[in-house]
């Protein structure tokens, strides 16, 4: 009964963790993007991915006839993700460089940029040179952060890193920073909607230059050469320019326009009901296959630490050092960035993310199972054996149905820090209730009320997990 049980899991979870496979006769391609860089590439209210890159890629799409699943995340994965061949190609406010085109193959270039250096609207900082001692704001692996690396000797400022705009906007329209480097035409933008922060070279832009639509160096060809062909007609019969207008001539409710919506908490709750939805769902999903998973795995582990042959046991005790000692980010990064790069093979997200967990989570789980199974009297074991059952049936019989009691509370407790971390996965691009989280945050810029709201989400989840275990393990202890 119970086999059949973990087999029709196990099927449902394989389906779950294969790749939806495009249609046969049009190319498919995953495409990455910045998930908050607007104009190019944002939420808007009902959160739906729009912007400048979003329409020109579908506007593309649609005359050269290929279909795209668009991916967005920090612009530092998204680089990643096509450097290493897990996306196909990146269209990201991605400023074409001499050092990038060692990596990547761009597209004509198709919006103008340049960056600015910027402080709070009010700011008593006039020059570069009142930066000296202060903290700046960067965001990673972009080129206005390169910009502003390559003055800091000069002006002596510290540096500070964070994964997306707008919060790093945020730490300087709340004085956590001095000043922060961004490209003019997105912070330009910002500011028309509502941020209050100050441009202090408008006439001059550092590193002036373009953004371009990148695949990994020597591959995909076609898609570039599509996106190329594509971008020249939209050019041509003025579908660019439109697309431009559209957003840059009217004002966008991305920063400050939602503001009644935003003010209370029932306001953010019926603005983003569809996103936290879909970010609870996606917590609970990855909570529930990594719980089931990883205490199978993890009580396979526990088996295996008090086998009778010392090489199992060897091999269990180096599992849990190795899992248990890396950090579950660390982790969830090779997995899904580093093992590809290797092996050539590509990894989603999703399955990349459940891996780790259960690597992680199973580790612990292992730890405690061997520490439940020793702490079952030894002499039970020889009582057992005396009595003429073979090691494997005592094993079975006697000593796990005691040590698994024991461990209950262990169990349950491992399922909470499972439920919790599976917000670390949002760095690696996962949407789950962190990540959209972050995503609110980024286009309302109300941190303390999106916040206490995805906390209070959180708890009420762990709540329930607990409730539920301690039924489980109610009708445990009655057999
Ligand atoms: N503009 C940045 C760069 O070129 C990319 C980004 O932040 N989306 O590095």
């Amino acid at each position: 009964m119970l086999k059949r049980y973990i087999l029709g899991l196990a099927t449902l979870v394989m389906f779950f963790l294969m790749t939806p496979i495009a249609s046969a006769d049009k190319p498919h391609y995953t495409i990455t993007t910045d998930a908050t860089y607007a104009p190019f590439t944002f939420q808007d209210k009902n959160n739906r991915y729009v912007g400048i890159e979003q329409d020109m890629m579908k506007a593309i799409a649609e005359r050269e006839g290929f279909t795209y699943t668009m991916k967005p995340m920090s612009f530092n994965s998204a680089a990643q993700l096509v450097s290493n061949g897990q996306a196909d190609g990146i269209i990201a406010g991605m400023s074409i460089t001499p050092e990038r085109r060692q990596v990547y193959d761009f597209s004509t270039p198709y919006y103008k940029t340049g960056v600015a250096w910027i402080v709070k609207k009010g700011s008593k900082i006039k020059s570069l040179a009142d930066l000296k001692g202060q903290t700046v704001a960067l965001k990673t692996g972009t080129a206005a952060s390169e910009y502003g690396l390559s003055l800091q000797k000069k002006y002596g400022f510290q540096v500070k890193y964070f994964n997306d705009t707008d919060t790093m906007y945020n730490d300087v329209a709340v004085g956590n920073s001095a000043a922060t480097f961004e490209d003019m035409p997105v912070i330009q933008y910002a500011i028309k909607n509502g941020m209050a922060l100050k441009v202090m070279n408008p006439d001059q832009p550092g590193n002036a230059g373009s953004y371009g639509f990148a695949v990994e160096k020597g591959k995909n060809k076609a898609l570039l050469a599509a996106f190329n062909r594509g971008f020249a007609a939209i050019k041509k019969d003025g579908t660019y320019d439109k697309i431009v207008a559209k957003y840059l001539g009217a004002r966008q409710a991305t920063f400050s326009g939602t503001k009644s919506d935003n003010s209370t908490v029932l306001g953010i709750l019926r603005t983003n009901k569809t996103a936290l939805l879909n970010g609870l769902w996606q917590t609970i999903v990855l909570t529930v296959i990594a719980i089931i998973f990883a205490s199978i795995w993890g009580i396979l582990l526990g088996i295996m630490g008090v086998s009778q042959f010392s090489w199992v046991r060897g091999i269990a005790t180096t599992i849990i050092y190795i899992f248990r000692g890396l950090p579950l980010m660390v982790l969830a990064f090779f997995i899904y960035i580093g093992l590809p790069g290797l092996t050539g093979v590509k990894i989603p997200a999703f399955t990349a993310g459940i891996i780790t967990l259960i690597l992680n989570e199973g580790a612990y789980t292992g730890a405690f199972v061997r520490g439940g199974f020793e702490a079952v009297n030894r002499g039970q074991m020889e009582a057992a054996r005396s009595l003429g059952l073979s090691y494997s049936q005592a094993m079975r019989r006697v000593i796990m149905p005691q040590g698994l009691r024991i461990m209950v509370p262990s169990f349950i407790n491992q399922f909470i820090i499972t439920l919790k971390d599976t917000s670390i996965l949002s760095a690696i691009g996962l949407l789950e209730l962190t990540q959209t989280g972050s995503l609110i945050v980024a286009r309302n810029s109300q941190g303390f009320r999106v916040w206490a709201i995805i906390g209070v989400m959180y708890l009420i989840l762990i709540t329930l997990l607990t409730w539920f275990s301690r039924w489980v393990e109610k009708r445990m202890t009655v057999k």
